[in-house]
């Protein structure tokens, strides 16, 4: 029985020395140690043994199980430190290799001071107002109180895409859809794509944006319009920025101005960046004509506002010094990647 057992022991260090998976080492198990194994089997057997035998053989067959198992321990480690360097092995990767650049985008200038734009408005009260670009005459012309018969309304000025429907040729028509379905206080800004008929060349082009702003309210003068957009200025352009205002016309403005800030390159004396003028235009604005508010079904005598339009290419050109209005469109990266 001792040679048994000895044998046992042999014969499973051998198996477990071969084992090359742990199912290996779990057959080993089984085969050895398991309820049906060989090892159970001796133990079985010792009912046959003499009182003197008895512990010695079951000293022995524990220990070795307890050998066994041991090995096994051993084994399993063995195996799992074995897999882990074959993974690495194949997993191994050359850290001296250049790594992928993650290419970050840029924002568009236009968008950059659009956005400022917006921000100086929010903090002013004002809410975000959009509409659509392809628009019908009524809210592009005629409820802005812009006659039949004037220069604007021409073919040779707006994109037509049949009689009653036009490329909108300013972000008012959003102004007008807000007054509509909107009951005074009123204000809002809206910016936005505008089209126009123009030969594009260095400092035109049939597509550019605006941002117009309207503000509707019972007793709203022309103080709330200088006040808002010489704050306006201000923060656009420096704190210390000097606005005046000129007189001016639009159909749906009365009165209507042109609002200028002192050139802050010579503070006034005239320069190349002025044309020599001392200042530089910067929006249109005006009282809305009464005829607008009427037409919108707002009372114009219970309400009056104010309204305004600034060109963001312009403002956008003169930042950024740039020269060129044909670069905001044409994607090309080494223009896109300054800003
Ligand atoms: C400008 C200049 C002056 C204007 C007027 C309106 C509306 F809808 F209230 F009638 N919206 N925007 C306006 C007034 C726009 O752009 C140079």
């Amino acid at each position: 029985m001792r040679e048994k057992l000895n044998q046992i022991g042999q014969q499973a260090q051998l198996a477990l020395e071969q084992a090359k998976v742990n199912e290996d080492i779990e057959a080993v198990r089984v085969k050895y140690l398991g309820k049906k194994g060989e090892l159970t089997a001796v133990l079985r057997g010792m009912g046959a043994l003499s009182a003197e035998e008895r512990p010695l053989i079951g000293q022995l067959a524990n220990e070795i199980r307890e050998g066994i198992e041991k090995l096994i321990e051993t084994k399993k480690t063995a195996i799992a430190a074995e897999m882990l360097t074959k993974k690495l092995a194949e997993e191994k990767l050359d850290v001296t290799m250049p790594g992928k650049v993650n290419a970050l985008g840029y924002k568009h200038p236009l968008t950059i001071v659009q956005e400022e734009i917006e921000d100086i408005f929010l903090t002013m009260g004002f809410n975000i107002a959009e509409g659509p670009e392809v628009e019908l005459d009524y809210y592009n012309f005629e409820a802005l109180n812009v006659p039949k018969n004037h220069p604007a309304r021409d073919v040779q000025d707006t994109f037509y895409i049949d009689d009653n429907i036009v490329l909108r040729t300013q972000t008012s028509p959003v102004q007008i859809r807000v007054m509509e379905k909107q009951k005074p206080p009123i204000r809002v800004i809206a910016p936005g794509r505008v089209y126009r008929s123009d030969a594009l060349d260095a400092t035109h082009s049939p597509l550019f944006h605006q941002i117009e702003g309207l503000v509707v309210d019972k007793g709203i003068t022309m103080s709330d319009l200088k006040g808002t957009l010489d704050i306006f200025a201000k923060r656009l352009y420096g704190e210390d920025s000097v606005t005046r205002f000129r007189p001016h016309h639009f159909p749906f403005t009365e009165p209507s101005a042109e609002m200028d800030v002192m050139c802050f390159n010579c503070h006034g004396a005239g320069c190349r960046l002025c044309k020599g003028e001392g200042w530089i235009e910067i929006l249109g604005c005006g009282m809305v004509h009464p005829k607008v508010l009427e037409t919108c079904g707002v009372d114009p005598k219970e309400y009056s506002g104010f309204a305004f339009g600034v060109g963001l290419e312009r403002v956008v050109m003169r930042r950024f010094g740039i020269k060129d209005i044909r670069l905001f469109y044409e994607n090309d990266m080494r223009f896109l990647s300054q800003f």
